[in-house]
């Protein structure tokens, strides 16, 4: 766990070239893999930053990850700057280097850090609250995936390899029943028999891969929603995160993004009866990622969409449970039994889907024949 003092934290914010004197050092946001700072300075009317550790742990080639985090922003500003869109600072993140130039800072004592500029005025949102959110969420990846379109993917390191692979997911979770390391399998073994009655059905997206059907574009794989910042008039500003830009389906950005957005309560709620589907924000985020990206969309992409509403949540559930299975290694987790709720309440959120299935694909019909 991250235990490094306020004072040595801004040591570190120090390597990096900001303009004047840091004023405080306060933790920020609800990843649960990096850890992320908010850094403030005396400057007047100056600039506020993000100070990050990276968790090494998980990427393990942080030289990579930097400089595929370089690549996209370069590509985003460039199309961007392209396209005649004004503001661009405010459009894209952006890396602030360290005082030798460098896009990150660290060794194995100290931990790997980087730095962005805070782009003020803007917010993420754990939970979706309006339509107009998610209409701007969906046009956000949905532009985003136009924009990296052209982008070499082979310029890009494979950060994590499969991470959206169900075969590699299953895997993972049948090694972690194996070696059942801590003793929890025993009792898990009911929300297990539901995982793998499933499996095969949830394989359509891979099966369609497979097959040729599905064309392999440069997507963001980490579509929470959470990871769209809007500005006060919750009109998109930019899309954060790109730790985990690769290689990837449509269909896995379309469902990630709405395992988060179509959950009337949040990725860990406890109490079962308060997950259910928020069908108009369903409906919302969809027309917002059509209208975006219905110019590039195949048919067979369009087809899949509705595999990976069902996919995300499932395989999130499967990723909870293998890690709370192996004693916790992979998420931060605040109580001992905080990855096996968050296993039960994305499992829930699919028998949700289960039960409404032809409604949630009548909508992505209608919004596709708008
Ligand atoms: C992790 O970093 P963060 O919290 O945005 C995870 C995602 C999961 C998500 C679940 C690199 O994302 O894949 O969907 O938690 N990122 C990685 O909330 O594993
Ligand atoms: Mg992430």
């Amino acid at each position: 766990m991250f235990d490094f003092k306020n004072s040595s934290i801004e040591r570190f914010a120090g390597r990096f070239n900001i303009e004047g004197n840091i004023l405080s050092v306060e933790r920020f946001g609800s990843g649960h893999i990096n850890d992320t700072f908010c850094v403030r300075t005396d400057k007047v009317g100056g600039k506020s930053y993000l100070l990050q550790r990276i968790n090494n742990h998980i990427f393990t080639d942080v030289e990579g990850l930097m400089a595929n985090t370089e690549i996209v922003l370069t590509h985003l500003k460039q199309r961007l700057a392209d396209l005649g869109e004004a503001d661009i600072e405010r459009k894209t993140l952006t890396l602030v280097p360290t005082h030798r130039g460098e896009l990150y800072y660290g060794n194995t004592e100290e931990g790997y850090w980087r730095m962005f500029i805070l782009l003020e005025g803007t917010r993420s949102y754990d939970i979706v609250e309006t339509p107009a959110q998610a209409y701007s969420g969906g046009q956000a990846f949905g532009n985003f995936q136009k924009l990296l379109a052209d982008l070499d993917a082979s310029r890009l390191v494979e950060i994590l390899p499969h991470f959206h692979d169900l075969d590699f997911r299953m895997r993972n979770l049948r090694e972690a029943i194996d070696a059942d390391g801590c003793g929890r399998v025993k009792e898990v073994e009911d929300v297990l028999g539901y995982i793998f009655e499933r499996e095969e059905d949830m394989r359509t997206v891979l099966v369609m891969g497979s097959r040729g059907e599905l064309p392999l574009r440069i997507t963001h794989n980490d579509t929470k929603f959470n990871n769209v910042l809007l500005d006060q008039d919750d009109r998109v500003q930019c899309v954060i995160d790109l730790d985990t830009v690769m290689p990837g389906y449509v269909a896995y950005d379309f469902g990630d993004a709405i395992r988060t957005i179509i959950n009337s309560a949040a990725e860990d709620e406890a109490d079962l009866s308060k997950i259910g589907l928020n069908i108009p924000l369903f409906r919302a985020y969809t027309e917002g990622y059509i209208s975006a990206a219905k110019d590039f969309l195949t048919d067979s992409e369009i087809d899949s969409l509705i595999h990976g509403v069902y996919l995300l949540p499932f395989m999130q559930g499967v990723r909870f449970l293998t890690d709370y299975i192996n004693g916790d290694k992979y998420y931060k987790t605040n109580y001992p039994t905080h990855n096996l709720v968050r296993t039960h309440a994305q499992l829930k959120l699919v028998r949700e889907m289960e039960l409404h299935r032809q409604h949630l694909t009548s909508i992505l019909k209608e919004s596709i024949c708008a």
